[in-house]
């Protein structure tokens, strides 16, 4: 569905700069989203200085946009597979910002490249068909060197796509559908954020908060009824790995990923969230009307599960690099953190039936026999971050990140030790179609490994230190620049990021 229609209307009506729109388009639906400075209440006390989204429908169904109360998100953009978008995009920052669709397949234009970031002050015209199925994706900013700092200081949302087939299944909705987006955070007395894009291993280790906010509330408790409820979750942190799991014997049924429902329900008793990374779980709460209240929580976690090993031996560890330049201590990863509590009231739910089978794949899923294995190392070297060898340039690509429209290939990300030991667990995102984890081999024992579920289609794929993650795509039939990155966000700006080029 996404095939020959896509492909026709890229090359041939979308002007790649952004400013006139296409003659020919006509949306189905179209809102402006203005990134601007504001004000949240957030914590007791003074407001905190926030940059957020804020989006006016100017055409389509009521529900497209809805504002997360009290939260400092952009509006929550719910669309159906099937429509045509427009979006007019502010710049009221007083910096350069260009908006990413994380996951949608969308044409080079749409697609909030670095290299098309504008002014201050400045509009962006967006149009694109949405083709991927249902789930739960987000937008966030993408300019260059910038991004960790526009995503933490509050702009960032949900971009939730419905389908029929989705739709056929029933699940748990309304009162029973929860939008938890988890982002840690510190702030100083005044209520401020605080965020150190200068400190050099804040930087190297990407940059953590001391508290989990929930769709900007802090740690929030939730009352629902006694019965089956739906998290979407979204890790929407610059660099916090969660280790996710409830407080009490209540089950956890994942049926989705970063790129819509799985095939079968997977159950789990933990489950790791990278940065970037959505997860769809159902949870049933039945007969459990007004018990005690039942907490979500980040497990602890060796730290050197997911940070820079190695450090220490240089003389560059924690205590001296990061803890002693910092004005306020950060929750390391692997911290012990809460991240919400349920509060059953005493009122039965909704009653649910998890379907064996929940969605069907296109061929696309098991298109990957006989395709090229590229590999892609993954190093700290000359003090940055490599993928492939190379760190990020604005517009270059090499051979072999040169694709055809539509093909399908294999990368092998590798992710090494240098010279010293160093090594931190990478969660690496790709633009435009989403991929399929094939194979995750290599690495020590790791905590954080229990919990990783690479089912179903995926846009960002964990690589712990040590591993070697093999996935297989099928590039979007959309031709020009993509790319692909690190999702640390510090990472990312740091220019552990490269462009692929779709011919
Ligand atoms: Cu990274």
């Amino acid at each position: 569905m996404a095939g020959a229609t896509g492909r026709a209307y890229a090359a041939a009506a979308f002007p790649l700069d952004g400013q006139t729109g296409s003659p020919g388009f006509v949306p189905d639906v179209e809102f402006t989203l203005t990134a601007a400075p504001g004000e949240a209440s957030i914590l007791t006390g003074a407001p905190t200085r926030v940059w957020r989204f804020a989006g006016q429908l100017n055409k389509g169904p009521a529900h497209t946009l809805a504002e997360l109360p009290g939260s400092y998100l952009g509006p929550v953009i719910r669309l159906r597979r099937g429509q045509k978008v427009r979006v007019r995009f502010h710049n009221r920052l007083p910096e350069p910002s260009i908006v990413h669709w994380h996951g949608l397949d969308v044409p080079e234009v749409a697609d909030g490249h670095p290299r098309l970031a504008v002014g201050a002050g400045r509009d962006y015209i967006y149009e694109f068909e949405v083709t991927n199925r249902a789930g739960t994706y987000w937008y966030h900013p993408h300019p260059h060197m910038r991004t960790g700092a526009q995503v933490y200081q509050g702009l960032a949302g949900l971009l939730i796509v419905g389908d029929a087939e989705e739709d056929a299944l029933g699940l748990p909705s309304g009162g029973a559908e929860h939008l938890c987006v988890l982002q840690d955070r510190q702030f100083d007395v005044r209520n401020q954020l605080v965020f150190r894009g200068d400190n050099m291993m804040e930087m190297m280790n990407g940059f953590l908060g001391d508290r989990v906010m929930v769709s900007g509330r802090p740690q929030p408790t939730i009352d629902v009824d006694a019965g089956w409820q739906r998290l979407r979750l979204l890790n929407g942190s610059n660099a916090r790995i969660y280790k996710l799991a409830w407080s009490r014997d209540v089950k956890m049924t994942l049926i989705g990923g970063d790129g819509g429902l799985f095939e079968r329900p997977l159950r789990q008793s933990v489950l790791t969230l990278a940065p970037g990374q959505r997860a769809d779980l159902l949870v049933d709460l039945t007969g459990m009307a007004a018990g005690p209240d039942i907490h979500f929580v980040s497990q602890a976690y060796p730290e050197a599960a997911a940070g820079i090993v190695g450090m220490m031996g240089m003389g560059m560890g924690r205590g001296m690099g990061m803890r002693g330049m910092a004005a306020t201590a950060a929750a390391a990863n692997g911290a012990s953190l809460r991240v919400l509590t349920l509060r059953t009231r005493d009122r039965k739910g909704v009653s649910y039936a998890v379907p064996a089978r929940l969605s069907t794949f296109d061929g696309t899923w098991t298109a990957g026999a006989g395709a090229r294995i590229r590999q892609v190392p993954i190093v700290f070297q000359r003090m940055e971050w490599l993928l492939g060898g190379r760190t990020f340039e604005m517009s270059q690509v090499a051979p072999e990140e040169t694709m055809a429209a539509g093909s399908t290939h294999i990368w092998e990300f590798m992710n090494l030790a240098n010279g010293m030991g160093m090594q931190a667990a990478h969660p690496i995102h790709m633009h435009g179609r989403q991929f399929r984890v094939l194979q995750r081999s290599g690495g020590t024992p790791n905590a954080l490994r229990a919990g990783v579920a690479d089912e179903g289609w995926r846009d960002v794929v964990l690589v712990l230190p040590g591993e070697t993650v093999r996935v297989q795509v099928t590039v979007t039939r959309h031709p020009g620049l993509y790319l692909y990155h690190c999702h640390i966000l510090e990472h990312e700006d740091m220019g552990m990021m490269r462009n692929f080029r779709v011919n």
